[in-house]
């Protein structure tokens, strides 16, 4: 089986370490890519690391992970919260998929406390910083040798 995993960021994450640092920290997305490409070299996985601002791109990437990926780690941001669309698409994906959120939703606003991922999600991290992605990552490199 392939050792990809696809880790994908929705919309506004481009803005990570630039704005409202009070909730999301002061690590940039590069940071948290730079981050993850040197633990998934840790963990023997390829990593594809993407984010976008377009629904339509989420989904695409999805679709791609469907035929080349083992895993998914996503933070769909707002999307989240309203988007039936990436629902479904996960839905297609045969492999494990961690939710990831930098932070707490649950300690927020009530509508971040409803996930449409979360009906699909093996995992839901959320709340522990872009740390998150790595407790995603880590996740699914013990699934898989689980189930090696
Ligand atoms: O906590 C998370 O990771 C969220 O997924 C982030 C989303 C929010 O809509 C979710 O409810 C929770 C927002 C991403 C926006 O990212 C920004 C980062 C820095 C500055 C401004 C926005």
């Amino acid at each position: 089986m392939s050792r990809l995993v696809y880790m994908l960021n929705g919309p506004n994450l481009n803005l990570l370490g630039k704005r409202q640092p009070h909730i999301y920290g002061h690590e940039t997305l590069a940071d948290v890519e730079r981050d993850c490409r040197a633990l998934a070299a840790e963990l023997k996985l390829d990593l594809v690391f993407q984010q976008s601002n377009r629904e339509y791109e989420i989904i695409d990437w999805i679709h791609e992970a469907r035929e080349t990926a083992c895993g998914l780690v996503i933070n769909p941001a707002a999307f989240t919260h309203t988007s039936v669309a990436v629902l479904d698409a996960l839905n297609t994906f045969d492999h494990p998929v961690i939710e990831v959120h930098i932070s707490n939703v649950h300690k927020r606003e009530e509508f971040r406390h409803r996930s449409f991922v979360s009906l699909r999600a093996d995992g839901v991290i959320a709340g522990c910083g872009t740390l998150g992605y790595q407790l995603g990552l880590r996740r699914i490199a013990q699934l898989l040798d689980q189930a090696a």
